[in-house]
């Protein structure tokens, strides 16, 4: 399997996260890139390539263009008001206040527009770094687009969390919604998404919520009791053109293989009876069992079982790297999904 990697996710390094009452050195650090590009290279997984630029234009099909700028710049106005520290948010329009009203002026009210948490900081790097991101999703797709059946984008920072207009949870730019745009956009008819990052994909069920051409599952952390809250129970199933094509499988705190996998086999009936041309994983592996911020209980061997089960599909599929924080183990964890896929799609 192609994995394609971009040295550029180290421009993005946040000092801190604003969670539980504390500003904490950021759990989304440049060593969970390098721990599982090692992992990659010492298992021999295959060929490692940089990204090819594709420039704005397959990331403008799925963000605002108000959105995207305000990315763009958000460093270079900071700086210019005299700041050397990350820029966070500290202000949100919460209901009755003016979500849809005009943008603040002011780069924090503008911040809090765009922004639903405080653990996305913005950095010096953080543009080039977000940008090249999405190149790796778009390189691992336009390989695939050749013809390949299956490829490994090496993402950081991550995508699920971000929306078509907003950032947070460590996301900017949704890697995973922009590769399948550009899956459809080249002709494929239907691409299913299957998030199993620990945390609700919600920024990608918001961009494909009213869509027919796009399948979403997600098993992850009851948003009653988990991080991101507000998205992600089992009663959003779609609207519109995308009645029917969103699946929520949120699962208890502390569960282990036995309920993630009957999750997983649920979702994968859903994804077979849809019957897409391509597969896009959203792969975090935050739901093992050591993860500092996660509380589901998955061992590093249910790894190469779900990549199995996933291979059991048939389908082209790229896979997407999202979130993990166990340092040591997201390489090894990580790669035993994409090592269980190949085992798996060898004998299918
Ligand atoms: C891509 C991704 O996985 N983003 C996840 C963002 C989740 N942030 C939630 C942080 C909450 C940390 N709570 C720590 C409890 C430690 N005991
Ligand atoms: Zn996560």
């Amino acid at each position: 399997m192609l994995t394609v990697y971009s040295d550029d996710h180290r421009l993005h390094h946040g000092q801190t996260e604003l969670v539980d009452g504390q500003l904490q050195p950021c759990f989304e650090m440049p060593s969970r890139a390098d721990t599982v590009l090692a992992r990659v290279k010492q298992q021999k997984l295959g060929e490692v390539i940089e990204p090819k630029d594709f420039g704005l234009a397959p990331i403008a099909r799925v963000h605002d263009s108000g959105y995207l700028s305000f990315l763009q710049s958000a460093w270079a106005r900071w700086a210019a008001e005299g700041h050397s520290c990350d820029l966070l948010p500290s202000c949100f329009p919460a209901r009755r206040l003016r979500r849809d009203g005009p943008i603040p002026r002011a780069l924090i009210g503008e911040l809090g527009h765009y922004c639903f948490d405080t653990e996305a900081p913005i950095t010096a790097g953080t543009w080039q770094a977000i940008y090249s991101s999405a190149q790796v999703a778009l390189t691992a797709q336009d390989h695939m687009r050749q013809g390949a059946r299956t490829a490994f984008a090496l993402c950081r920072p991550p995508g699920h969390h971000a929306g078509s207009d907003f950032m947070g949870g460590y996301c900017f730019l949704n890697n995973v919604a922009i590769a399948t745009q550009a899956f459809l956009d080249q002709g494929a008819k239907r691409v299913a998404i299957l998030d199993v990052d620990y945390h609700h994909g919600n920024g990608t069920q918001e961009i494909f919520y009213q869509r027919g051409d796009v399948l979403f599952a997600s098993i992850h952390g009851d948003p009653l009791d988990e991080y991101p809250y507000y998205l992600g129970n089992a009663d959003e199933t779609g609207e519109g053109a995308g009645a029917g094509c969103n699946h929520n499988y949120p699962l208890a705190l502390g569960s282990g293989w036995p309920v993630w996998s009957a999750a997983l086999e649920d979702a994968c009936g859903k994804i077979a009876a849809y019957a897409p041309d391509v597969l896009v994983i959203s792969l975090g592996v935050d739901t093992y069992k050591e993860d500092p911020i996660s509380e589901f209980k998955l061992d590093s061997p249910d790894y190469l079982a779900m990549g199995a089960r996933i291979a059991a599909l048939g389908l082209p599929t790229l896979f997407v790297m999202e979130g993990g924080y166990a340092v040591e183990a997201i390489g090894v964890n990580a790669v035993n999904v994409l090592q269980g896929y190949e085992a798996g799609a060898s004998h299918a």
